[in-house]
């Protein structure tokens, strides 16, 4: 997979040399360039920000550096691509959809992705418009909060996409597992010593029996799942639980609907909190 980045702070992705996504990129099963809207610039102070019409605080990304950026991206960027690739281009935001592993699985099987990381106040929209014209974009907010710039946004992407791409994750089984939980939050983990600080692992977890470890981390997750995001819940897939799944869930107070899951009457006396 090719990935472009965009952004006046190159020095950010440094941190891309380093693990299973820099060993990807030594292996050439990620090729990731950074460009610098700076570089685009023709007056003297090379300047890519200005203040916002209408008014307010803060600067806004001027537009000029950043389409020049985009189309040197696309006339050169790709040329390491098959001539009629298009790239996805994705722009965080914090008006953006949100950023989730269902668009993290769909972007692992594009050969090409571009993103462009605003500072300030953000790149003028104007961009993000043009370049609609001439590829598939995608406005992405990591979630319901303030970050400086885009640049820590585009690494998180960045991480979460290149390790579903066949070849960065050396060990297969772990994604397989990941897929087979999807929707649910992790059960525990655990390593030796069996007893740390007065404080045991789960003696089932050291019983060798693999079906009851199967049953009791996927209870574990349900029950994490119904305490920590009761959201996810509401939207697990009824046809994807078996009648232990339900027995817990039912235990907890949520109904299988035609669709999802609903809250049911609170668990009565005598019913076992977690
Ligand atoms: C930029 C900014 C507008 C703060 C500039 C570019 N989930 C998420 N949170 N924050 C961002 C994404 C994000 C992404 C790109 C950004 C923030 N800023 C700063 C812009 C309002 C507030």
């Amino acid at each position: 997979m090719r990935i472009d980045i965009v952004s006046v702070f190159p020095e950010y992705f440094a941190v891309l040399d380093v693990s299973l996504l820099g060993k990807a990129r030594e292996q050439g099963t990620l090729d990731i360039a950074v460009h610098d809207p700076r570089e685009f610039t023709n007056d003297r102070h090379r300047t890519v920000d200005d203040t916002p019409y209408g008014g307010g605080a803060g600067m806004v990304m001027r537009p000029e550096p950043w389409g020049a950026a985009l189309d040197h991206v696309l006339a050169c960027g790709g040329a390491v691509l098959p001539v009629h690739e298009v790239p996805r281009l994705l722009v965080p935001s914090p008006a953006g959809r949100l950023f989730t592993q269902e668009l993290a699985d769909e972007l692992s099987r594009e050969p090409w992705l571009v993103l462009a990381c605003g500072r300030y106040e953000g790149i003028d929209q104007r961009v993000v418009d043009d370049a609609r014209g001439r590829m598939r974009v995608d406005e992405v907010s990591m979630g319901d909060y303030v970050l400086n710039g885009g640049e820590v946004a585009a690494l998180a992407i960045i991480e979460a996409v290149g390790r579903l791409v066949p070849g960065v994750v050396g060990n297969v089984c772990s994604l397989a597992e990941e897929s087979h939980v999807a929707g649910l939050l992790e059960a525990p983990a655990y390593t030796k010593p069996a007893s740390w600080r007065g404080r045991e692992v789960p003696s089932v977890l050291l019983s060798g029996h693999h079906g009851r470890v199967a049953r009791w981390r996927r209870q574990q997750s349900l029950r994490r799942t119904a305490r920590v995001r009761p959201d996810l819940i509401l939207r697990l897939d009824p046809g994807s639980c078996d009648a232990d799944d339900l027995a817990v869930l039912g235990e907890l107070g949520w109904l299988p609907t035609g669709d999802g899951f609903a809250r049911g009457l609170p668990p009565g006396p005598g019913a076992v909190a977690d």
